[in-house]
C-alpha cells in the first residue's frame, strides 16, 4: 500500500467523520495501491463550511487581482516542478500511459498562468447611459463557493479547467474527485498547502452518492462545475436546483470524424488514432465514429487496421506503452458486451496483436467495420479504445451521419479543401470542430458541448466569466438634491 490519504479541509488533513476508508485500485494490476477517505454528508458539510468561511470572512475574494495572480503562478510552478511525480501518481491511479500524463501535467501550469494573466488585465467597465450626471459601471465579482466534481479519466486536467478560473475570480473551492482516481488530486493539493490560504481549496473524497450528491445539493454551494456521465449529469442538475447553484456540465460525447477523398491519408490516420486510442479511448472527445468517403475508404481502412494491429498495450509506467489499461473495474466486461452485440449484428473486428498483460483491466485497441448505425457501439459513449469505420457518399451524406447522435461535443474534418471546411463547420452540430487536427486544446480556447454533451464552456475568457457574477453600480455625481418622487417635474 503506497499511502492512506485523508480529506483536506481548512488547510488540514482529516479522516472522514465516521472513520471510513476505501481502496484505490491500480488498473494495471486490479489491486489496491492506496486508500482514500470514504466521506459522507458530514464531511462535505465541514468542507463547505470551511470554504464558506474563507469566502465570507477571509482575504481571498478581497485581495488584489495581482496577489491572486501571484498565487496562481506559484500553482503553475508546482505543476512544472513536480509534474513528473504527479504524472506517475496519476498513471498508477487511472492507468493512463506515462507518455501522455508526463507531457500533459507539466503543461497544465499554463492554465493557471493564463488566468493569472487574464485577471492582471481584466477590469470593470464604465457604461454610457442616457442619464445625465450618473456614473454607471459594471464589475465581475466572484460567486462564492464552487463545487468541482471531476471524473477519473484525466483528473488533474479536468481540475485545472475548473480550479484555475474559479480561484482567479476569487471563489473558494471544494473538490470531489472520482472515487476511482483521487490520488493525483490529493498529491497536487498537498503541494498547494503552503501556497493557498487555508479553506480556499478543500478536497473531500468518496463516492458519487454519499459525497458527490451531498456536495452538489449543499445550501452553501453557489456554483457547480461537473464533468462526468450523462445520467449523473441529470442528477447533478436536480441536486443543484435546490440551491439554484450555477452549473456547467461536461458530459462526454460520441464524436464523428469525416474523412474526405482528398484528405491527407497519413494525417487522417494519425488523427483517428489520436482521436480514438489516446487515453485508452477514455476521452470525452473520442472521435470514435469514423466516416470515410467512398474513394478513400479502402485505403484508409487498410492503413488504420495495420497501425491498430501494431499498437503497444502494456504497463502505463513504461514510456514505450501506447495504450494502458482501462481505468475502472467492470469496463472490460461492459465493452465486451457492447462489441458482442455489434458482432452479433454483423460487425467485424480487427485488434492489436501483441500479448496483453495477464493481470489488470487491459483491452485490445480495436477497429470495427460493418457496424449498424443503431448498434450501441455507434450510439453510446464507449470510453474504450474502439473505432467504428463506416462509409459515406457526398458532403450532405457525411454531415447527416456526423449529426446522427444525441451528443454534440466535437467533430473532426479531414480534407485538403479549405472551402469545404468553411462550408461544413456551421453545419456540424457540435461545440468543437477540428479540421485536419484532433484533440487540440488550449487554456485560451473555450471548450464545451451541446445536447447530451451538456452545456456551458470551460476555458478561455468565457470559462472565467462563468465563475463570476456581474454587479452594476450607479453613482449620482449631481450637486442637486435628489428630487421628490411625488412632485411632477
Ligand atoms: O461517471 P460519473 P462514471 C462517461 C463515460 C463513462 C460513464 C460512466 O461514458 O463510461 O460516463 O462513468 C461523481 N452527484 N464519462 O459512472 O458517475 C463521481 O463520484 C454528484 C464521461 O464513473 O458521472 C465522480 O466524481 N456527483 C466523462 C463524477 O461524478 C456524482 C468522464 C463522475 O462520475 C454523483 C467520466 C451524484 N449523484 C465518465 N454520482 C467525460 N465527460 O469526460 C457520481 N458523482
Amino acid at each position: 500500500m503506497d499511502r492512506i490519504w485523508q480529506n483536506f479541509i481548512d488547510g488540514r488533513w482529516k479522516s472522514a467523520v465516521g472513520g471510513g476508508e476505501r481502496d484505490s485500485l491500480e488498473p494495471s494490476t486490479g489491486l489496491p495501491w492506496a486508500r482514500i477517505a470514504d466521506s459522507g454528508p458530514e464531511d462535505v458539510d465541514e468542507a463547505v463550511r470551511a470554504a464558506r468561511r474563507s469566502f465570507d470572512e477571509g482575504r481571498w475574494p478581497r485581495c488584489s487581482a495581482a496577489e491572486r495572480a501571484g498565487v496562481l503562478r506559484r500553482i503553475a510552478a508546482v505543476l512544472r516542478d513536480h509534474g513528473a511525480e504527479l504524472a506517475r501518481t496519476e498513471s498508477r491511479d487511472n492507468g493512463k500511459p506515462i507518455r501522455e500524463t508526463g507531457a500533459l501535467i507539466p503543461y497544465l501550469g499554463s492554465y493557471y498562468d493564463y488566468y493569472a494573466d487574464l485577471i492582471a488585465t481584466l477590469g470593470g467597465e464604465l457604461v454610457a447611459t442616457d442619464k445625465p450626471a450618473m456614473t454607471a459601471f459594471k464589475v465581475h465579482e466572484p460567486l462564492g463557493v464552487v463545487a468541482a466534481i471531476t471524473p477519473w479519466n484525466s483528473p488533474l486536467y479536468l481540475l485545472a479547467t475548473k480550479l484555475a478560473p474559479a480561484l482567479a475570480a476569487g471563489n473558494t473551492v471544494v473538490i470531489k474527485p472520482s472515487e476511482h482516481a483521487s490520488c493525483s488530486t490529493l498529491a497536487f493539493v498537498e503541494r498547494l498547502a503552503e501556497i493557498v490560504p487555508a479553506g480556499v481549496v478543500n478536497v473531500v473524497t468518496g463516492d458519487g452518492i454519499a459525497a458527490g450528491a451531498a456536495l452538489v445539493s449543499h445550501p452553501g454551494v453557489d456554483r457547480v462545475a461537473f464533468t462526468g456521465g450523462v445520467e449523473t449529469g441529470r442528477r447533478v442538475v436536480e441536486g443543484s436546483a435546490r440551491n439554484l447553484a450555477r452549473l456547467t456540465l461536461e458530459l462526454g460525447g460520441k464524436s464523428a470524424q469525416l474523412v474526405f477523398d482528398d484528405a491527407d491519408l497519413t494525417s487522417a490516420v494519425n488523427g483517428i488514432l489520436a482521436g480514438t486510442f489516446a487515453a485508452t479511448g477514455q476521452s470525452c472527445v473520442a472521435g470514435s465514429r469514423v466516416y470515410v468517403q467512398d474513394g478513400m475508404h479502402d485505403r484508409l481502412l487498410e492503413t488504420l487496421k495495420e497501425r491498430t494491429r501494431a499498437v503497444k498495450v502494456g504497463d502505463p509506467l513504461d514510456p514505450e506503452t501506447e495504450i494502458g489499461p482501462l481505468a475502472v473495474d467492470g469496463q472490460v466486461e461492459r465493452l465486451d458486451a457492447i462489441l458482442g452485440e455489434a458482432v452479433a449484428a454483423g460487425a467485424e473486428l480487427t485488434h492489436a496483436e501483441g500479448d496483453l498483460p495477464e493481470a489488470g483491466w487491459f483491452y485490445r485497441p480495436t477497429v470495427a467495420t460493418n457496424v449498424p448505425a443503431t448498434a450501441r457501439l455507434n450510439r453510446e459513449e464507449l470510453f474504450g479504445p474502439v473505432a467504428s469505420v463506416m462509409r459515406f457518399g457526398d458532403e450532405d451524406d457525411g454531415v447527416r451521419l456526423a449529426n446522427d447522435s444525441r451528443f454534440g461535443l466535437a467533430a473532426g474534418l479531414w480534407t485538403t479543401d479549405g472551402a469545404r471546411v468553411q462550408r461544413l463547420t456551421p453545419r456540424i452540430n457540435a461545440g468543437i470542430v477540428w479540421a485536419n487536427t484532433y484533440r487540440m486544446a488550449s487554456p485560451s480556447m473555450p471548450f464545451g458541448g451541446r445536447g447530451d454533451s451538456g452545456y456551458g464552456v470551460e476555458g478561455g475568457v468565457e470559462g472565467f466569466l462563468s465563475y463570476t457574477q456581474m454587479k452594476t453600480a450607479w453613482i449620482n455625481a449631481s450637486p442637486d438634491p435628489m428630487p421628490d418622487p411625488f412632485k411632477m417635474r
